[in-house]
């Protein structure tokens, strides 16, 4: 059995796990003061939660192609109050950033896993997150992502993102943070054409095999716009394939908007696997 080490938390992954997105960026939940936005945000968390979320991930500066950068008591001030309230409740948390600070203290703040898609390569993040008891998830991406999508090459994309991530696996184990914390991410978008995530989705197991579980984020993401000509808005059928697709070549975490209906797809999935 294997079990992820989150803080108080260990979450089992010997089935897979759901993370429903929570952004509390103002363009994600455009009107209203921040008051608003909060009850909003908290909201949605339980509702996600209810629908079977195995865990939140509070994201409070928007890393899509193109996004610009936010300061960090503008980051604290947005998700600290919403990991605060999560973690009371009980449920397990996780931060996405890539500042030191953030890191710590949403950790303070009760978040049990530390979702940085920089793979803590900022000065300090490396620290920071070893100073806690959180797991991690390392994401890989070329780039950075205002310029990220400009014109993402590699020799070879599997190789170079399985190397990467490897490597910021083992400069986490060498600063302490113990092996059953860590999970890989070849960040699905971050750096990457269609070709790329089509790439890495089907060579998923070479990323099991390093040993560390793997989070796969596909959740309504440009590639699925491009295989079916749907906008953002009117992706789900192609964001169940994706999480599907991702789980049959063993991912263990699927990072989705649409919780419920990830939840049933996967109940239908595990449930023939085991019967068979
Ligand atoms: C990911 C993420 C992802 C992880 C975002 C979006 C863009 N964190 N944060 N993996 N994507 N670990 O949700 O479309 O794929 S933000």
């Amino acid at each position: 059995m294997t079990m992820l080490r989150c803080g108080p938390h260990a979450l089992d992954l010997t089935r897979p796990r759901v993370m429903g997105i929570l952004n509390v960026t103002p363009d994600s939940f455009s009107d209203g003061g921040r008051f608003f936005d909060r009850e909003r945000a908290l909201d949605h968390a339980r509702r996600m939660l209810a629908d079977g979320a195995d865990l939140i991930d509070v994201g409070g500066e928007s890393t899509r192609p193109g996004a610009a950068p936010i300061d960090e008591a503008g980051e604290l001030a947005r998700v600290i109050p919403v990991i605060d309230e999560l973690a009371r409740e009980g449920a397990l948390v996780s931060v996405d950033t890539m500042k030191p600070a953030v890191m710590r203290a949403a950790v303070a703040a009760g978040a049990a896993m530390i979702n940085d898609v920089n793979a803590l390569r900022l000065p300090g993040a490396l620290e920071a997150a070893a100073s806690t008891d959180a797991a991690v998830c390392l994401m890989h991406m070329q780039g950075e992502p205002r310029t990220m999508q400009d014109a993402p090459q590699y020799d070879d994309v599997v190789v170079q993102v399985r190397a990467f991530l490897v490597e910021r696996a083992q400069s986490c184990e060498a600063v302490g943070i113990a092996r059953d914390r860590i999970v890989l991410d070849p960040g699905f978008g971050f750096g990457k054409t269609l070709a790329h995530n089509l790439a890495l989705v089907r060579a998923l197991p070479e990323l099991v095999s390093t040993g560390y579980p793997v989070l796969a984020g596909l959740s309504r993401k440009s590639s699925l716009g491009a295989i079916t000509g749907r906008p953002g808005s009117d992706r789900l059928a192609a964001s169940l394939a994706a999480a599907l697709a991702a789980v049959a070549r063993g991912a263990s975490i699927v990072r989705v908007h649409d919780v419920r209906e990830t939840v049933d797809a996967l109940k239908v999935w595990t449930t023939v696997e085991a019967a068979g």
